[in-house]
């Protein structure tokens, strides 16, 4: 896992693509979209149908949700198997082998998705109302986008994906995704494997992004430059996208990089951890993910057969078992890591305790009880011992953060 210290940074130019006048320019609009489905994977678009009121009205409702207790809202906890409901400080990235710091509330439209999901409204009067409505005006525009989509791969129908995204069926996967990221304190030290969101790709079709100005840290890298399929390797670039009042930041995700037979690229994309207060975000984050999930039930297949024809449950297990055995994979190499570190330290305590040859006493004049070195110190010798202290002090923290 590349630490948030030492990932590099690009200055790209993300698309933005204006929906104005939308059906006088649905040719221009969808040249737009592919080019940028095809290069970046995440664009940002403006002038779009979805009412400046009605996302400012979801973001006062998400934090009225997370202002609750703690247990009122573990009264609708998450539940995998309905991908639906509360967490906190729970989803694991395959990238980092950590958790995630945040809170996050997961709704769809299906009623058998949401029995015992919805917060009451006694808890909360008008949520439920409130966010279906929010909910509807994001699939509405995803339809605008899908229909684009489907026009620029040539595919026979361009209600394909449409189709495919049936919100009246039962089956429909769709997440609305509100998440909160603590505020931290600028002036104390970021625990080792604190990550806000790890780096990831959403396996979902596309997802809208709501940000809040001033609350940045969502980075992206494109599918096309990332050199891991996790995100997590030295190599991927970074690239700030700067939250903006208006503005709805879109990422393909993995199953329309499938779905396009790899035509359209899924972005990578994570949430930065602050840890340089001169740059970085430190307060309270809000943000709202419409995540665009098929019908369990639809076929998924490109045009091209370039993968073997899957429903949309399937995919989803697919990607699930994917990310799942790649968090095994990291979890383990970390495991490796402390043991390989704890045993360097206990390596160079035990060296400390072993009286050098006198030559060597001549030169350096350390000792091992109080830690303190004389002038006479060789650079090798104090390199050593920082090198020691540091990781005593990383594997402490460690286990701080995973206690946590
Ligand atoms: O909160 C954000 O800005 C990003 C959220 C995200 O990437 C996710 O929930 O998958």
């Amino acid at each position: 896992m590349s630490s948030e210290c030492d990932v590099k940074y690009v200055d790209r130019v993300i698309p933005r693509i204006s929906l104005r006048d939308f059906d006088a320019r649905v040719d221009e609009i969808t040249a737009e979209l592919v080019a940028a489905a095809e290069s970046y994977g995440i664009f940002v678009l403006t002038d779009h149908p979805v009412p400046q009121s009605a996302i400012d009205a979801q973001f006062a409702a998400g934090r009225r949700f997370f202002d609750l207790a703690d247990s009122v809202k573990d009264k609708t906890p998450f539940v995998t198997s309905a991908n639906a409901g509360w967490e906190k400080n729970s989803q694991a990235r395959p990238s980092t082998g950590c958790v995630d710091r945040n809170e996050s509330y997961q709704m769809q439209f299906s009623d058998e998705h949401m029995a015992g999901r919805w917060v009451a409204d006694d808890d909360l009067p008008g949520f439920r109302n409130q966010s279906l409505a929010f909910m509807h005006a994001c699939h509405s525009l995803s339809t605008k986008l899908m229909m684009c989509l489907a026009r620029g791969l040539g595919l026979d129908d361009d209600q394909t994906f449409v189709n495919a995204h049936d919100i009246t069926k039962p089956d429909i996967q769709t997440v609305l995704r509100a998440l909160h990221y603590f505020a931290r304190d600028a002036a104390a030290p970021t625990p080792a494997r604190y990550c806000r969101a790890g780096p990831h790709a959403d396996w979902s079709f596309l997802t809208l992004l709501f940000q809040r100005p001033g609350q940045g840290g969502l980075e992206m890298c494109p599918g096309r430059d990332a050199v891991t399929d996790f995100g997590h390797g030295q190599g991927d670039d970074w690239t700030k996208i700067k939250p903006a009042e208006g503005e709805i930041v879109c990422n393909i995700g993995d199953l329309l990089m499938f779905w396009s037979d790899d035509r359209f690229k899924s972005a990578l994309h994570r949430v930065r951890t602050p840890t340089d207060p001169a740059v970085d975000y430190y307060g309270d984050r809000y943000s709202l993910a419409f995540f665009n999930q098929p019908n369990s039930d639809c076929v998924v297949q490109g045009p091209k057969h370039k993968y073997p024809r899957v429903t949309g449950r399937e995919f989803t297990q697919l990607a699930m078992k994917r990310n799942f055995a790649q968090l095994r994979r990291e979890q383990e190499r970390q495991e490796r890591q402390e043991q390989e570190q704890e045993r360097g330290i206990q390596k160079e305590r035990q060296s400390a305790m072993i009286v050098p040859p006198v030559e060597f006493q001549a030169a350096t004049s350390f000792s091992p009880y109080t830690g303190s070195m004389d002038a006479g110190d060789s650079a090798a010798a104090s390199a050593a011992f920082s090198m020691a202290a540091c990781m005593a002090s990383a594997s402490a923290s460690a286990m701080t953060a995973s206690m946590m």
